[in-house]
């Protein structure tokens, strides 16, 4: 994809394919025949409908770096890095069926499971035809199967857990799916959460978005174990690992899973490690780079999910002018909801407008 020297992480702005890790890549979904199989029975145009929601979540999270940069905003969380974390999830769901809680760091699941972009960019601009008509920056809209979340972490673990138990009590095949944070693990709402899931057998996928960071503090300074490999087997429940930064492995852990809560076999509690290539936030990113080893960023950043995804569908066959052209449409539909957005900024909502629509049942 084209890279962007003055947003992207310098890793990426400068991004060559290492053969070594494009093999990794592939070998990473070969190995294991369940994965493999699924995998081999995709179609183009998931292919296609992959690799533009890649896209889709990094030119989102690039618009708001140049809105921090330009002004427009104050800051922005970012997922830079993480994108197949989100993505490859969000597409091995039945979207307009299944129920997902996106965290602040899984813009992508608001896009990809079909709200438009320009309102995952009102809410940023808080006008008042956003989503949340002003108030609050994160995103939803349960009639696209998103639910909007709090800002505190760990707390949608448990209000996923209530949508499975009412999929499992309607007797309907549906499944609800959050992310949680490394360090949003050892918060009390998400071992709560995660523990009724396991002992009612849920049809709720959890997971755990291991980014080696949680604000400031490093995985091994909040996590003793060093890993999640225990993390599924202390719950009684089934868990796998997942590629973070492949999207297919991704997919494909998040299908099987699917498939099992789809079955009533419970929940499924699902560990990616991946990287957080930026700070907490756009305020932040100087100080992430103290944070960590420099060497950390150097080997993530040949990871970059998008490079390495591009590399395997060129070796799958796909042309660079293939690519291009999905390119070429993602890059305007960005281009209009950006417009469609900043011409919101006319929309501001009046101050009075926070004393309405507090309530469900009135105003
Ligand atoms: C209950 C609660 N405590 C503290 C915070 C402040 N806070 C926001 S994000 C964050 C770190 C979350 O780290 P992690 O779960 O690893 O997610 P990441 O930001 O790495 O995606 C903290 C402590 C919060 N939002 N909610
Ligand atoms: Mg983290």
């Amino acid at each position: 994809m084209k890279r962007f020297p003055a947003f992207d992480p310098p890793e990426y702005a400068s991004w060559q394919a290492d053969p070594a890790l494009v093999r990794v890549f592939r070998d990473t979904i070969e190995r294991d025949p369940e994965r493999r199989s699924l995998v081999d029975n995709l179609t183009q145009d998931d292919h296609r409908a992959l690799y533009a929601g890649l896209l889709r979540t990094r030119l989102h999270d690039i618009t708001l770096k140049r809105w921090v940069r330009t002004g427009v905003l104050s800051k922005a969380w970012l997922g830079t890095g993480e994108e197949a974390t989100t993505v490859g999830p969000v597409h091995a769901l039945e979207r307009k069926h299944d129920v997902v809680a996106p965290m602040i760091r899984n813009a992508g699941a608001v896009i990809e499971m079909g709200m438009s972009i320009a309102d995952a960019l009102r809410a940023y601009l808080a006008t008042g035809d956003s989503p949340s008509r002003g108030r609050d920056l994160h995103v939803g809209n349960l009639g696209r199967g998103v639910l909007q979340p709090i800002s505190h972490v760990g707390d949608m673990v448990p209000v996923i857990a209530g949508i499975a138990l009412t999929f499992k009590m309607k007797g309907e095949r549906r499944v609800a799916l959050t992310w949680v944070g490394d360090g949003s693990t050892k918060s009390a709402a998400a071992h709560e959460g995660t523990n009724f899931a396991a002992v009612q057998r849920l049809p709720a996928i959890f997971i755990v978005q291991n980014n080696q960071v949680a604000l400031g503090t490093r995985l091994e300074q909040h996590h003793l174990p060093g890993t999640f490999a225990d993390w599924a087997a202390s719950y009684g429940v089934w868990g796998a690992s997942f590629d973070g930064n492949n999207v297919l492995d991704a997919w494909a852990a998040t299908r099987l899973a699917a498939l099992r809560c789809r079955a009533g076999q419970g929940p499924a509690l699902l560990v990616a490690t991946t990287f957080r290539m930026g700070g907490h936030a756009t305020h932040d990113e100087r100080e992430a780079r103290e944070t960590f080893p420099a060497t950390l960023f150097t080997e993530w950043g040949k990871r970059d999910p998008i490079g390495l995804y591009e590399e395997y569908l060129k070796e799958a066959g796909w042309s660079a002018s293939e690519l291009e052209t999905v390119e070429a449409e993602v890059a305007g539909e960005i281009e209009r909801a950006e417009a469609e957005a900043l011409a919101s900024r006319d929309r501001m909502p009046a101050g009075e407008a926070a004393l309405v629509g507090i309530y469900a049942n009135g105003r």
